[in-house]
């Protein structure tokens, strides 16, 4: 069974949502990715959302453009956590998914993540799934360590040749 449903409105957002996947990926999280519209196949929409919890799903990660009411749907339905990814659109630079998606009326929440926030949104479900997990905990801890890394050794290399020619 897959712990994290990664999900969104069209294969057009799979550049971003993709980067989700190869979080959980590379942490090791098992996870189901399917492409359900809400707006343009309710049916099945429906359907995906109320079985979400007995397949195993833990939290469900969402991404959407434009009037993008998939998370919130999600959300609306599915009892666990749901992490929303508004896309970035060329009409209105994803403000349009971002206030879609960010504005939940009280009481069903989606937590979302920055215009094409693909990575956050796989590692805030894998620290969700941390909360319970120290194995994963201790991964995660990893990561964070490898970021930290990452810069000192950039930084190091700006010492040694300068921002003419980094
Ligand atoms: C939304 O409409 C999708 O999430 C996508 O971001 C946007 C555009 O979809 P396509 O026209 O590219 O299929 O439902």
């Amino acid at each position: 069974m897959a712990l994290v449903g990664i999900v969104m409105g069209s294969d057009s957002d799979m550049p971003v949502m993709s980067k989700a996947a190869d979080i959980l990926t590379e942490l090791g999280i098992s996870f189901e990715m399917r492409i359900i519209s809400a707006h343009r196949e309710p049916d099945e929409f429906f359907e995906y959302a109320k079985t979400a919890e007995e397949r195993g799903y833990k939290v469900i990660i969402a991404g959407a453009g434009m009037a993008a009411h998939l998370p919130g749907m999600c959300a609306a339905i599915f009892p666990m956590p749901v992490i929303g990814i508004p896309m970035h659109t060329t009409s209105l630079g994803g403000r349009d998914s971002l206030y879609s998606i960010v504005q939940m009326p009280s009481g069903i929440p989606v937590a979302t993540v920055a215009i094409n926030g693909g990575a956050n949104a796989g590692l805030l479900a894998a620290r969700i799934l941390a909360t319970s997990d120290p194995e994963l905990l201790q991964k995660l801890k990893d990561y964070s360590a490898s970021l930290k890394d990452s810069v000192v050794a950039k930084d190091a290399r700006l010492q040694e040749t300068g921002y003419k020619n980094y």
